[in-house]
């Protein structure tokens, strides 16, 4: 039967999705869960391939010796896994707390989305920011304003040789309903679920504030630190097995 009204109210949705996908890679799901020992011979990372983190945000153009570094994912309803190999040519972590400009030190930070929104996630929990330092502290900004420890959601081991280092990561997922202090139920990862990724290395060899901010996935225009603020500048994974 024809129905040409156009007065049909869209189903309820509490967010308007902003992000258009880019970037979208298919992550391979692990059936033997990666070991969290900074080595990478795990039968998924054997099965998975490296990208690239290579899109400088922050800082002068770098050279090889100064910074390369390179990723791969995998998943299971549990977890994302992601190791990440650095070459760096000095490690360095001028401030032990790990609240204090923890943008400065050496650091891995990983971008997650659960929903793949985008939309800003400066002082919300629509995304997350996680910034993991050297000593496995992972800060990200609360819902205050202010810097806030989360060491449950993220677990890693480093294993630094010379000047390369490799990072294992597992990291749970939790969306919007986060709520900090509360008991949260992580997201359980399925099969086709779409999210919103990116990593990015802070680089500092010694000087007050990092060199460099280099991340995995290409941002128009000038400005391209937005990753803290706006889940849009995200790439998108799909899960698949
Ligand atoms: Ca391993
Ligand atoms: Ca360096
Ligand atoms: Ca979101
Ligand atoms: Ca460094």
């Amino acid at each position: 039967m024809a129905n040409t009204s156009t007065s049909i109210e869209p189903t309820t949705t509490t967010r308007i999705s902003t992000k258009k996908d880019h970037q979208i890679r298919e992550i391979k799901k692990a059936t033997i869960v990666p070991k969290l020992d900074g080595n990478m011979d795990d039968p998924i990372w054997k099965e998975v391939k490296w990208y690239g983190l290579d899109q400088r945000w922050l800082g002068e153009e770098y050279t090889v010796d100064d910074f390369f570094g390179r990723y791969k994912m995998a998943w299971t309803p549990e977890a994302i896994y992601i190791l990440v190999e650095i070459k760096d040519d000095k490690i360095y972590d001028q401030y032990k707390d790990p609240l204090t400009l923890w943008w400065d030190d050496d650091c891995v930070e990983i971008f997650i989305d659960a929903d793949n929104s985008g939309g800003n996630h400066q002082f919300t929990n629509n995304a997350f920011a996680y910034h993991v330092a050297l000593d496995g502290n992972v800060v990200d900004l609360g819902k205050d304003e202010k810097p806030l420890l989360y060491n449950n959601h993220i677990t890693t081991k480093r294993v630094t040789k010379g000047d390369v280092t490799v990072w294992e990561f597992e990291m749970i997922v939790y969306d919007d309903s986060y709520e900090e202090g509360k008991v949260n139920d992580p997201v359980i990862l399925s099969k086709d679920q779409k999210l919103g990724f990116a990593i990015a290395y802070n680089d500092n060899d010694g000087s007050k504030e990092r060199e460099n901010f280099i991340g995995s996935v290409f941002i128009p225009g000038e400005e391209k630190n937005l990753g803290w603020i706006n889940a849009d500048v995200f790439g998108t994974i799909v899960l698949k097995e």
